[in-house]
């Protein structure tokens, strides 16, 4: 589903995660590891303040590995430990624990020192952009199915914790925040991913950026999977040569470029092209 975002739930959807951020320890900032620009939310260093956070760039096994290298070393720069993880097939999960104790651990020396015994289980909450994977991360690391996932929101109505080992808690309902969508850019990253429904985008125009995309980052890819020795000259040249490959053709033998498109995108996202990361650290420094 896609969660229409007006001015209204945006201030409730960030007065949810306020309210939650007094109950917790530190914060899981989930994000997509093949855009991990495009998928924090616009607001989230004013949103979470202080808070301590650990970012974890979900979907690691759908990104480029050296890419996520990069956003790792990127956000360690900043301060921000960043761990690559797999919700869906659970890898990563031990070290999540492992890096929440080690950012929380100054703060449990103190308390430590002031007499507290046993310091209690570190208590978390999971934030991000719909889509990004927070309910079966939160499964994952309960261990069982209590989020809902797919393409409906979470349905759980009161809040609780769930253990999650014997060190941490986590709360059962995470922060939904909204995505950067004001921006073109974002905007088609955001869709290719599956972050936001294609249909509210051009399709058409979605697949040509993606092609361009595909041809100055990964080249050798685009020529394998589309038998071609060399790039064509423009797009419209590239989708004619997919298209009659393809046999994505009209009545008559013309190309059909929403056809073309649909089969681009459907191939990209089935990771065809293999594992893609669609913006680095260095895209960012232009001008964001
Ligand atoms: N490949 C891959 N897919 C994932 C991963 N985590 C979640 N997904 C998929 O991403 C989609 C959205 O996940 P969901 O947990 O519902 O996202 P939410 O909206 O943030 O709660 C689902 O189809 C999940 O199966 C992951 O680490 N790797
Ligand atoms: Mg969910």
């Amino acid at each position: 589903m896609t969660i229409q975002w007006f001015p209204g739930h945006m201030a409730k959807a960030r007065r949810e995660v306020t309210e939650k951020l007094k109950l917790v320890d530190i914060i899981f900032e989930l994000v997509d590891a093949r855009i991990p620009y495009s998928s924090r939310n616009p607001m989230i260093d004013e949103i979470i303040q202080h808070k301590p956070r650990l970012v974890l760039l979900n979907k690691a096994d759908m990104a480029d590995r050296e890419a996520t290298k990069e956003w790792i070393a990127f956000f360690a720069e900043k301060g921000i430990k960043a761990l690559a993880i797999n919700s869906q097939a659970g890898e990563g999960m031990r070290t999540i624990a492992q890096a929440s104790q080690d950012i929380m651990k100054e703060k449990f020396d103190r308390l430590r020192a002031k007499g507290v015994k046993q310091p209690r289980a570190i208590r978390a909450m999971i934030v991000g952009i719909p889509n990004a994977g927070k309910s079966t991360l939160i499964n994952r690391l309960a261990q069982k199915n209590i989020a809902k996932t797919g393409n409906t929101p979470g349905v759980t109505k009161s809040q609780q914790w769930i253990k999650v080992g014997k060190e941490m808690e986590l709360l059962d309902t995470p922060g939904i925040l909204w995505p950067k969508f004001e921006d073109q850019e974002v905007g088609k990253k955001l869709a290719i991913t599956g972050a936001i429904k294609d249909t509210l985008l051009n399709l058409q125009d979605l697949t040509v950026y993606t092609l361009r995309f595909l041809e100055q980052v990964y080249p050798e890819r685009l020529k394998e999977r589309y038998n071609l020795e060399s790039l064509p000259e423009n797009t419209v040249e590239m989708f004619d040569h997919i298209g009659i490959l393809r046999g994505c053709l009209m009545a008559g033998g013309l190309v059909d470029y929403d056809k073309v498109s649909e089969l681009v995108i459907k191939e990209i996202r089935s990771e065809k092209f293999g594992r893609i990361t669609f913006e680095r650290p260095s895209d960012l420094m232009a001008d964001k």
